[in-house]
């Protein structure tokens, strides 16, 4: 998900003074009709080709009017309290901690021992949390709710050096040479993310570079090195040194970690306008590289799932326009597993088109003999993901993980970008409780 473009909503608030009704269409390439929204409403820009009217106190109608009650609170407090309690013990393995790495195994996977489908989440913040408590009381959550996998920003990318007790973990200073922060505002913190995840029986997915400017992204690399388009970054011999001299940095450090789930090239890469060829190449020659430095661990590319003609219905989410194509790309010997995303708000599409993508990409991706997850998935209205979820376990999914994760921590609620689905709400119970235990309870 692209975080920056949400977090730009409350200067379009402040603009927001009519006309397009909720839910509606407000911007984007080519779009000419209204771009306020009814009282009530703001522009939020999903992306270049599309904003919606999206309910003006999405951040906090969200998280207040789906907390179910006061017990819920309690039980939150009660859990927080038990967690601090266990914050000693991350360091220590507990009977849930896992043994083995986790493989592929024909369209499924086995983690720990166990070959199951599972559904999973996704929380970019985690890694920035500067309290090891807040970290505990999430894992100690996503293990009590039976979620097995948790997808993490591995990648924390700098302009400018922050003050201290602000996380980055890697600088692009003009004038100095990029820096790997191994300290205790740097990398450190996500050794804690891992040690936690051992601790509490969970997975990680960890990613090395984001297409977007969230965090830095491949845009910081361009900065820094004067790439222009951004485009070139896949193809720039100093900034691909630099990123695999980051991804060696980080993998060297969880080598042995059986919380590791999978190494992930980058969070929704695109090459806008450029031929397939360029990122096929980019990922061949990035995952061999992941590979001759750690045979333990799965690779996957992170990203979206354009690019497909098996199903297609020729909108452009199918087309190879984003720069990729998915089965040629799933094909390749050093990924082992498929990841697609689906936001149908966000690319003009209706939530129910989402089910013939999910059902796309099983058929895919079992004709090639691999695995797929649908890593990231959201719909602002939350209406139409209990249908996606049935139509994940009525095909070859292998996997789900929601975007993404809320939790009340010491810090208060965690962030929503309007697709946050809180712990302990009326929505967890149905789409995030039930719904994993629905995917444990799949016969493989
Ligand atoms: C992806 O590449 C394969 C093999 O060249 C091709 O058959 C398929 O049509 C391509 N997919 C798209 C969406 O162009
Ligand atoms: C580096 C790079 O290519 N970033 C891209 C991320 O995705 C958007 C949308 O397609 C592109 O505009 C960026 O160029």
């Amino acid at each position: 998900m692209k975080i920056s473009s949400l977090l730009s909503v409350s200067s379009a608030l402040a603009v927001a003074n009519a006309q397009q009704s909720a839910y509606g269409q407000c911007g984007g390439t080519s779009w000419t009709g209204a771009t306020t929204c009814v009282s009530g409403y703001y522009c939020l820009t999903q992306n270049e080709y599309y904003a919606q009217c999206i309910p003006a106190s999405t951040t906090v109608s969200l998280s207040s009017s789906t907390k179910a009650s006061s017990s819920t609170l309690s039980t939150v407090t009660t859990s927080k309290v038990s967690s601090v309690s266990t914050t000693n013990s991350a360091a220590t393995s507990s009977s849930s901690a896992i043994t083995s790495f986790a493989k592929t195994n024909g369209d499924v996977f086995t983690i720990n021992g166990k070959t199951e489908y599972w559904m999973g989440t996704n929380s970019y913040w985690i890694g920035f949390l500067t309290n090891n408590a807040d970290v505990d009381l999430v894992m100690s959550h996503l293990a009590s709710t039976g979620l097995k996998v948790l997808r993490v920003w591995g990648f924390n990318d700098v302009t400018s050096t922050p003050s201290s007790g602000t996380v980055w973990f890697q600088s692009f200073v003009t004038g100095s040479s990029p820096v790997i922060n191994t300290g205790t505002d740097g990398l450190q913190r996500l050794d804690y993310v891992v040690q936690s995840a051992e601790a509490h029986g969970i997975s990680l997915i960890i990613n090395f570079v984001n297409n977007w400017t969230d965090y830095g992204g491949m845009a910081a690399y361009c900065t820094y090195y004067g790439i222009s388009p951004v485009t070139d970054w896949y193809t720039n011999a100093a900034a691909q040194a630099q990123y695999q001299t980051y991804i060696a940095a980080v993998v060297a450090r969880y080598k042995t970690s059986t919380a590791v789930f999978a190494w992930e090239l980058a969070n929704e890469p695109r090459c806008s306008g450029c031929d397939t060829s360029v990122i096929t190449t980019w990922i061949k020659t990035t995952s061999a590289y992941i590979k001759s430095l750690d045979s333990n661990h799965m690779v996957t590319i992170g990203d979206e799932g354009f690019g497909l003609t098996t199903g297609s219905d020729g909108s452009y989410p199918y087309t190879t326009g984003p720069g990729l194509n998915f089965t040629t790309n799933l094909a390749i010997s050093t990924i082992d597993f498929g990841t697609y995303h689906l936001y149908p708000s966000s690319w003009g599409e209706v939530d129910s088109w989402g089910n013939g993508w999910i059902t796309a990409h099983a058929t895919a991706a079992a004709a090639i003999g691999k695995p797929v997850i649908m890593e990231e998935y959201g719909s602002l209205t939350h209406s139409d993901e209990a249908s996606w979820q049935a139509t994940v376990l009525s095909t070859q999914t292998a996997g789900d993980m929601y975007w993404q994760y809320g939790d009340d921590l010491s810090t208060g609620e965690t962030s929503d970008d309007g697709y946050a689905i809180y712990y302990g709400s009326t929505e967890y119970a149905t789409l995030v409780t039930a719904h994993a235990a629905a995917m444990l309870a799949k016969a493989v």
